[in-house]
């Protein structure tokens, strides 16, 4: 029986090696005596060529080896890779939010700072806006207290004028003006007299005619006399007499204190003793103050200027 199995499966293997040399007459496959099955009792011999399939089929194996780790190494990383770039894609997304939402806030940061400047500027030009107000306010202040200053100053100097005035006009009869410390009084209007008989109307007041030793009084008098001047009068009948004569010694002219007339205030031609009759002065009311003097005959009626020259306190 089992020489019999033998045979048959000698049988077989002949029949496989000639089917296989007639495919390929340099492939030659030679029978194992130790194993029974074709595969392993069978080798490729005889020549190179069945070397070459060998090693093709060796290299082909390795290559699909290689090939087949390459392929599962590229399915790990593609896998890893995949894994990889899902969660970058979140991470991505996540990213896009967050820079939405930071472009969002920037936007707002922007319109939040623009807002902060503009009021920034409007606080500044208020700033300068009340700088400007307040110096205003300052120089009027400054010269509300400059003008303040020179009232009171003023105030001070007509208080001392009043006091001044009120001691001295006190002193000076009813109608009479001062003059530093002179009273001065002028006969009325309508009277007239002789240069003698003003001077006693002086004397009966406690006066003398006017003593006009100064250009300030000589002006003082002209303003009061312009004052009083009468238009319609002729010039020579609207004038005073004063206490200046030359009645002792022609052309030496005193007053009546017994002082010797330094400066006069003649008009123009004048003193001029017209028809050797002048030795009696008067003051006139004219328009040129310092040329307002003319010698006239002593009996002529004139009004008359009196002077009480008052102690001083
Ligand atoms: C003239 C002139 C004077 C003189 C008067 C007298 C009008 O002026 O001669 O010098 O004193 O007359 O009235
Ligand atoms: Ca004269």
């Amino acid at each position: 029986m089992k020489d019999s199995a033998i045979y048959t499966e000698n049988k077989s293997e002949d029949a496989y090696n000639q089917l296989i040399s007639e495919d390929d007459n340099e492939l030659r496959i030679e029978e194992h005596p130790h194993l029974g099955h074709p595969d392993t009792r069978h080798k490729v011999v005889n020549g190179p060529s069945s070397q070459t399939y060998r090693l093709t089929a060796v290299i082909l194996g390795i290559l699909c080896t290689v090939l087949m780790s390459t392929i599962i190494g590229l399915c790990i990383s593609y896998k890893g890779l995949s894994e990889k770039h899902i969660v970058m894609s979140q991470n991505s997304s996540e990213t896009n939010r967050n820079l939405e939402q930071l472009k969002a806030n920037y936007d707002l940061l922007t319109a939040a700072l623009v807002k902060v400047q503009k009021n920034f500027q409007e606080e500044v030009s208020a700033k300068d806006s009340m700088q400007i107000e307040r110096d205003r306010e300052r120089k009027r202040k400054e010269l509300l207290q400059t003008q303040t200053e020179a009232l009171m100053n003023e105030q001070k100097n007509l208080q001392a004028d009043i006091t001044m005035k009120e001691k001295s006009c006190s002193r000076c009869p009813m109608g009479w003006v001062l003059l530093q410390s002179s009273c001065y009084g002028f006969s009325d209007t309508d009277q007239v007299l002789s240069w003698n008989l003003g001077r006693e109307e002086c004397k009966k007041a406690g006066a003398d005619l006017a003593v006009i030793d100064s250009q300030e009084k000589q002006e003082f008098i002209q303003g009061i006399l312009m004052g009083k001047r009468r238009s319609s009068t002729s010039w020579h009948l609207n004038g005073y007499w004063i206490g200046l004569h030359d009645v002792h010694t022609e052309g030496e002219w005193k007053w009546v204190d017994g002082t010797d007339l330094t400066k006069g205030f003649w008009f123009d031609g004048e003193p001029n003793d017209n028809y050797s009759a002048e030795d009696c002065a008067a003051t006139y009311p004219k328009e040129t103050p310092l040329k307002t003097w003319n010698d006239a005959p002593c009996d002529f009626p004139l009004k008359w200027i009196c002077e009480i020259k008052l102690q001083e306190p």
